[in-house]
């Protein structure tokens, strides 16, 4: 059931109790996420769907390069093209779809590598999983860096509070300096970080509501990022007050490239649970998802 949304295909999919999301075929990429009646990610009012430009908000995925840590363009290719789309299909209370993207001659005119990606979108009530597959299917080993650069829908920033990072280290790309966080996370301007990745599961509270944060255990740092009004403003696809009702909190692993071997496969993923309170008892992550021989 393809729809279109801003002129681009989507799949829209459904839970038992009415939590829906949308979901791009440009990019593979999350645009909304409805959990209990309401609007759990931030989507630009100003995004540009022309089927090629990256659109700002939802959930991009950025690989096989992060950021400009590498040759590729800004957040490397996959966020700039169409992925083919398997059908949703229900399992265990779930709907998953499934989105693949395989090397061609535009991806190798960017990277010259073999590789198989595949997006897996899992909507259960009040939980969205975003699992990312990488696979080798060349003969040599090559190396990547990913993230899930989540935008959260935030009441206002000036209110939010990301708990759960205390004493990971922290490098501030902003002020370019390394230290630890102690305590929670407060915004007031620019703020760009990277987080070695929290054993548990971090909470977010903008003031009004709540959401559960987790990743993988193979998703070795968290980013966290909000442009504040200065860059926000020089952003041609943001409003000029975007920047207070949105936060990026990413799942990445990026600080060390994956290397995958020849026929290895990578698992990566990023859950988002609505409505967690700080303090509730959290479960621990659950064990490493998928591997095989040579990675990381
Ligand atoms: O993940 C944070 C970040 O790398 C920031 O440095 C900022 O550049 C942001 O991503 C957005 O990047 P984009 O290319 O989507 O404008």
């Amino acid at each position: 059931m393809v729809e279109t949304f801003r002129g681009q295909p989507c799949i829209r999919l459904r839970a038992r109790n009415g939590d829906t999301a949308l979901v791009a075929l440009h990019g593979a990429q999350v645009l909304s996420w409805v959990a209990a009646g309401r609007e759990r990610l931030y989507l630009s009012p100003k995004a540009v769907f022309d089927g090629q430009s990256a659109i700002r908000g939802g959930i991009p995925l950025c690989f096989p390069q992060f950021n400009q840590r590498g040759p590729l363009p800004k957040h490397g290719f996959a966020r700039n093209l169409a992925w083919r789309a398997d059908s949703a299909h229900a399992e265990e209370g779930a709907t998953r779809l499934s989105l693949h993207l395989a090397d061609d001659e535009r991806t190798r005119a960017w990277w010259p590598q073999a590789f198989a990606a595949r997006v897996d979108v899992v909507l259960s009530e009040g939980q969205l999983q975003v699992e990312c597959t990488v696979h080798n299917t060349g003969a040599v080993a090559w190396d990547f860096t990913i993230a899930l650069h989540s935008y959260l829908q935030v009441h206002d920033i000036a209110q939010t509070r990301l708990q759960g990072l205390d004493g990971c280290a922290r490098w501030d790309a902003v002020a370019d300096v390394h230290s630890q966080q102690q305590g929670p996370i407060t915004f007031a301007g620019e703020y760009d970080s990277v987080f070695a990745a929290a054993p548990a599961p971090l909470q977010l509270r903008d003031g009004v509501h709540g959401l559960e944060i987790a990743q993988s255990p193979t998703m070795g740092q968290t980013v966290v990022w909000n442009p504040g009004s200065a860059l926000c403003a020089r952003l041609a696809d943001m409003p000029p007050e975007g920047h207070a009702h949105m936060l990026c909190v990413e799942a990445a692993q990026i600080d060390t490239p994956v290397r995958l071997a020849p026929g290895a496969t990578w698992t990566g993923w990023q859950r988002l649970r609505e409505g967690q309170q700080p303090g509730s008892a959290v479960p621990r992550l659950s064990a490493l998802t998928v591997s095989s021989k040579g990675v990381q």
